[in-house]
């Protein structure tokens, strides 16, 4: 029997063609919400599951009697329920590795971006306000030499690091759960508290997964640890971040400046005031948004639920405890 797949996130025919060579296929190639009439009929037969930035909740999966495997089109699986998968022997494959170095680069364009004032002066100069040589008020701080505090030393984590150490020549410091002897080595990286990390560096950097343990872990009383002239930058995920206590400090001037790829709520509610502050740089969540790096994804998201339909492990997976209750 043809095991069938729903796939709900935009894939090139490149992509979709090696799907449809083994599974059925039902494509969306947007979908706004899981409760879509359509969506839902699929869910019912389907074996697994293509996609991203859906989140799918322990109770869709009454819904979805056959389901074997998902391969989501990302690293984070903050949108799925991993428990509840591993409970029912659904395998929950990632993309993880393949948009390191990309999503490192997005770090570090974020560090630069808002150090250097690039948004803000290039503005200036599309305005045509550049009417004479740039002063004081329009200059920047520099980064090479600084300090930069990881949060969160994983792949990513390691990824900004390396880039600040060894290009910038930047003193690291890290909190991380576990130590990373390594990359001590690697790159004179300091393991530290979290508060003292706050304290000291001038760059500040986010990486950690969502989990409810790093939901809101950088609130009011972290900012009002850093210095005034730290400079606040979140590749992670939105909710590590109390978004309002952010706000209020970049108000306030607690801190310097914030670049920000990700939020509490995205697409960004357009009452935020965060792309109007001139010291925030914000993007649109885009870490590992190069063609190079989407295609990359896509096709190991592909590899994965190959794989794992097929019976055989995927080259990811998040929930090692369901491996093996999958029957082919
Ligand atoms: C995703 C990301 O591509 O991989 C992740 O966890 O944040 C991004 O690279 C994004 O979630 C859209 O799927």
């Amino acid at each position: 029997m043809t095991k069938r797949i729903i796939a709900y996130c935009r894939l090139k025919p490149f992509h979709l063609d090696q799907l449809r060579q083994r599974f059925h296929v039902d494509y969306f190639e947007t979908l706004q919400s899981t409760d879509d009439p359509g969506f839902r009929e699929a869910l019912g037969q389907a074996h697994g599951l293509v996609g991203s930035s859906l989140v799918i909740s322990p109770a869709l999966l009454d819904h979805a009697p056959h389901l074997k495997a998902i391969a989501t089109v990302s690293v984070g699986y903050d949108n799925y329920p991993v428990e509840a998968l591993t409970r029912r022997g659904i395998l929950l494959c990632n993309t993880p590795d393949v948009l390191t170095e990309t999503t490192a680069d997005t770090g570090f364009l974020l560090i630069m971006a808002t150090a250097r004032r690039a948004i803000e002066l290039a503005d200036l100069v599309k305005r045509g306000d550049w009417t004479t040589s740039i002063g004081e008020a329009h200059f920047g701080t520099d980064v090479h030499g600084k300090t930069l505090g990881m949060i969160g030393f994983g792949r990513i984590g390691a990824g900004v690091a390396r880039r600040g150490a060894l290009g910038f020549g930047m003193r690291v410091l890290y909190a991380c759960s576990s130590p990373k002897p390594e990359l001590e080595r690697e790159l004179g990286a300091v393991r530290c508290e979290l508060d003292e990390l706050l304290a000291q560096a001038d760059f500040v950097c986010v990486t950690v997964p969502l989990t409810p343990a790093t939901t809101h872990l950088i609130g009011k009383r972290e900012f009002g640890l850093m210095k005034p002239s730290a400079i606040f930058v979140n590749i992670a995920r939105g909710k590590v971040v109390d978004e309002s206590a952010l706000i209020a400090a970049l108000e306030m001037g607690e801190i310097h400046a914030a670049g920000l790829d990700v939020f509490e709520q995205e697409p960004l509610s357009p009452e935020s005031p965060l792309p109007h502050m001139t010291n925030v740089v914000a993007l649109p969540h885009v870490g590992s948004a190069t063609h190079e790096t989407r295609d990359a994804m896509a096709q190991r998201a592909v590899d994965n639920i190959t794989l794992a339909l097929e019976g055989e492990r995927p080259l990811s997976l998040v929930n090692e405890a369901a491996w093996g209750s999958l029957t082919p």
